[in-house]
């Protein structure tokens, strides 16, 4: 099925022309502690697994958007402009057309208060709000499930940015990837704490689009990715339910190791960690040998991301002088439904 044909089967009897001039939306980034790593088809972005994140409450992606008589879309990235020609905005317009009322532009305007392209999860934010303005401009009132399913057509982690909280992705099974989408678990965890250790925010050397293709076509090891995610998922629910930091910790972290042994094994190999990578996972092991509980996890990108309860914030931030520490549980920013 192609992109267009599933977009009209959920806006099928939704306005097709905007019902008011301006609308204005947010998304959190989110954190997988159950990675999403591959496709089963890459036009609709179907995963090939199940995925679980944490979102990041007022970190995350503001989009505005309005119609303009223009046969190109305007965007503005912060304070910058950016050229048709440019990647990004590429990939905007691209997922623009879907939605285009005939011969007529967009202007948007995007601000995100987390490093991009550092794997911080900002596409995710970015297409999630992207898509939550334009349930607003067009008014098609889609609930956030609705949401999800089109916000995946952008950026398959997009689909888990449109709550707060734990948010787990079910890969689905259908052709058609209706069954595909994501929704929030009815659990919190107020105490949890993460912690953002960002050590470079360059543009990453490969994307995870292309990392996570080539690990699925190139790594032996991928064959057993949807094994760990079986064995991993459930029992991270689990320990969420319980509140069993322990075994929530250890699971996210080798979750995250196991994605990037996909990556390590593939050709040519992909490795996205830095000295201060490995210097961040050494020291975390070293708290963790003192018994101190703490956990990382890391996506497609060099920055660790530190897992730990709201008791040992001080002493996170005294020892990772650095660390940006997120409490996702305290927002500000309300989101659709
Ligand atoms: C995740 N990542 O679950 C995993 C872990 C990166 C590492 O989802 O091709 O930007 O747009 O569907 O969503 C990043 O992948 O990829 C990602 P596309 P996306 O958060």
């Amino acid at each position: 099925m192609k992109k267009q044909d599933f977009v009209n089967k959920i806006l099928a009897y939704h306005p097709g022309r905007p019902m008011q001039e301006i609308a204005f939306a947010y998304a959190p980034s989110n954190i997988a502690l159950c990675k999403y790593w591959g496709k089963r088809d890459e036009e609709l972005n179907l995963p090939e697994t199940s995925s679980l994140s944490v979102s990041l409450a007022d970190r995350g992606a503001t989009t505005l958007i309005k119609l303009i008589d223009s046969n190109q879309d305007e965007i503005v990235f912060g304070e910058h402009s950016l050229s048709a020609a440019s990647q990004f905005a590429k990939r905007v317009s691209h997922f623009l057309d879907l939605f285009r009322p005939k011969g007529q532009g967009f202007f948007i305007k995007t601000d995100t208060n987390i490093p991009i392209a550092a794997g911080l999860a900002s596409s995710a934010a970015g297409f999630a709000a992207l898509i939550s303005a334009l349930n607003l401009l067009f008014g098609w009132q889609l609930n956030n499930k609705e949401l999800s399913l089109l916000a995946r057509l952008g950026s398959g982690s997009a689909c888990r940015s449109l709550w707060h909280g734990f948010v787990e992705w079910h890969c689905g099974q259908a052709q058609d990837g209706l069954d595909s989408y994501a929704e929030p678990l009815n659990e919190q965890w107020p105490e949890l704490r993460v912690g953002l250790l960002i050590t470079h925010t360059q543009q990453k050397p490969i994307s995870s689009r292309e990392a996570m293709k080539l690990s699925k076509t190139t790594s032996l090891y991928y064959k057993l990715w949807p094994e760990q995610v079986a064995k991993d998922l459930p029992i991270l629910k689990q320990a969420i339910m319980t509140k069993d930091f322990k075994t929530f910790g250890e699971v996210a972290e080798s979750n995250a190791l196991a994605m990037h042994a996909t990556m390590l094994t593939a050709k040519p190999a992909v490795l996205y960690w830095q000295p201060e990578t490995l210097q961040a996972m050494y020291a975390i092991w070293q708290l963790r040998a003192e018994g101190i509980p703490v956990y990382f996890t890391e996506d497609a990108g060099p920055n660790i991301k530190l897992l730990f309860l709201a008791e040992q914030a001080d002493r996170m931030q005294a020892h990772f002088r650095s660390l940006e520490i997120v409490a996702p549980w305290h927002f500000t920013e309300k989101l659709n439904n």
